[in-house]
């Protein structure tokens, strides 16, 4: 089954890429004798489908997104496989779902690495084609062996370089976790050895203050839930912390760091095809963006966030530019889950809206079952190759970039790997708009639903409707089968399950066989 995919996956790529002749010998071939395109990713984090403006906001100018957006394929139906970080990130790194493994939940800050060194990586499969490989910003799939046993103060045991990367500029986790320094390539960037780094996620260190105790001393942002431990540049954090003196990040520069991080690779990669994944902060928790950034969207923080993200997806694109590397470096701008306004922090962000809708249409936002926790903004922009202007209502999901990559670079993907994966391309690359034939997406209490083009299946839960623990989100967990009719577009609000028991039936097959 894997090979006749990667098989296929070679023939569509020979008829994607114009230098490439197609030939009856096979992939290899063609392949070899091909440049291939630079590919990167740009996820944001917690960015709704409704957040840029050529998805539709207002109160918030998105430029360089939007410029982006023009120079390609503006996806409309469009999932991540999570509505949480650390599942959604998995997925796409690995081709499989989150959910076939218990430990893939949104993880802590002193998490071990959860993609295993033995396991194939997205970065593997680029590297064993010939890319140089990185990854930059946002992480949070753990890092190092033991889970609360890393030596912050030496290089890490395992991290990013055994999982294909040849280099990584990461934080850990989140913003809002310790430890808040940034990571490159398994050690502490700018280690102070004035500071050692001691983290737990069990209890405080003696003598440091936490945002409970001393709240007094969070003089860049309070928190409005959770959010209450070890203080880093006057924000409270989840987890506890002391050290790191110099290397300890300003949240007002994560944007600038990474960035710089992200322009000085490509210029040093110009000359041979690189794969980078560039995972933004923006627009989770801490929101706190340059001074440079401040009041320029009218929503407060989050939509500055939202300015400082395109910001940087401007800059990235003027360096390939800039660098004539535009034409063969296939950009791809997405988020790891749905939005969400309060998520712990006293930023205003639910009472600055004035009438944006973070989420879009789409009912319920990360957390949710309800599309809002899924459906994220999808845009591929590839010029000269990709068509400019272009807009698809394609189903797909990001489970399937990781086979529709190997298809473009000719990989083979080792068997049992990757194996929730599709190789999608053509849709991708806009040359056709085959849907996926079904999508599946998985809430932050693991619940599944099953996305059809037409119909929505969320499977009965013990959840709660609302999350009780602060944010104030629809979760769309209910007891009894939900069945949608999602050409109604009433916003899963009209339960159908008991009127149209084949679908439901069919829908809930699809999941019963994939748990398999
Ligand atoms: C929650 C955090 C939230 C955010 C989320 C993960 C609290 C009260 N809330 O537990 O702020 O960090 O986890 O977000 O701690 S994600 O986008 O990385 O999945
Ligand atoms: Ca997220």
């Amino acid at each position: 089954m894997k090979k006749d995919l990667l098989l296929l996956s070679g023939i569509s790529a020979a008829s994607l890429i114009p230098s490439m002749a197609q030939t009856p010998e096979g992939e290899a071939f063609c392949l070899k004798n091909s440049p291939k395109p630079n590919v990167i990713v740009i996820l944001a984090d917690d960015l709704g489908y409704g957040d840029l403006q050529c998805y539709g906001a207002r109160n918030v100018l998105t430029p360089n997104v939007d410029r982006l957006a023009e120079s390609g394929i503006r996806f409309t139906n469009a999932h991540a496989v999570a509505s949480t970080s650390t599942p959604s990130r998995y997925s796409l790194l690995t081709g499989m779902y989150s959910w076939r493994r218990n430990d893939t939940d949104v993880a802590r800050g002193d998490a071990a690495m959860i993609i295993r060194p033995e396991q194939y990586s997205l970065a593997d499969m680029f590297k064993n084609a010939g890319y140089a490989t990185c990854a930059i910003g946002k992480w949070h799939l753990g890092l190092g062996d033991v889970t609360g046993r890393q030596d912050w103060n030496a290089p890490l045991p395992s991290a990013l370089g055994d999982i294909g990367f040849d280099y990584s500029y990461i934080m850990a986790a989140t913003a809002d976790r310790v430890p808040c320094v940034f990571m490159e390539n398994g050690k502490v960037a700018n280690y102070d050895p004035s500071a050692p780094i001691y983290v737990s996620y069990e209890k405080n260190f003696e003598g440091e203050p936490t945002g409970r105790d001393n709240p007094e001393l969070l003089y860049n942002l309070r928190h409005s839930h959770g959010h209450d431990m070890s203080i880093v540049n006057g924000i409270g954090r989840i987890g506890f912390m002391k050290g790191g003196g110099k290397a300890l990040w300003k949240d007002e520069n994560i944007a600038d760091s990474i960035t710089v991080h992200a322009v000085d690779f490509i210029i040093a990669h110009k000359n041979k095809p690189f794969f980078m994944y560039f995972a933004t902060n923006d627009v989770h928790v801490p929101r706190f963006p340059h001074e440079r950034f401040r009041g320029q969207s009218g929503m407060g923080l989050r939509g500055d966030a939202i300015v400082q993200f395109d910001w940087c997806v401007g800059e990235l694109i003027r360096t390939l530019e800039e660098q004539g590397i535009a034409d063969n470096t296939l950009v791809i701008l997405t988020s790891d889950n749905g939005p969400v306004e309060d998520d712990g922090y006293d930023d205003m962000a639910e009472e600055l809206l004035n009438g944006h809708c973070p989420a879009g249409p789409w009912r319920g936002g990360k957390y949710s079952a309800f599309e809002g926790g899924t459906a994220v903004p999808f845009i591929v922009s590839w010029p000269g190759t990709v068509g400019e202007k272009m807009e698809s209502d394609a189903l797909i999901s990001h489970i399937d970039l990781f086979a529709s990559f190997a298809s473009l670079t000719g990989a083979v993907i080792p068997k049992g790997n990757a194996t929730d994966s599709r190789n999608h391309l053509s849709t991708i690359l806009g040359q056709d708009r085959t849907d996926r034939e079904y999508v599946i997406e998985q809430a932050a209490n693991r619940t599944l639903s099953v996305r059809t083009k037409d119909w929505k299946y969320i499977e009965p839960s013990d959840g709660k409707p609302m999350i009780d623990w602060g944010p104030k989100i629809e979760t769309g967990y209910l007891s009894t089968p939900q069945l949608f009719d999602m050409r109604e577009n009433t916003g899963e609000r009209n339960n159908v399950a008991s009127k149209h028991i084949d679908v439901l039936f069919e829908l809930q097959n699809i999941l019963r066989k994939e748990r398999k």
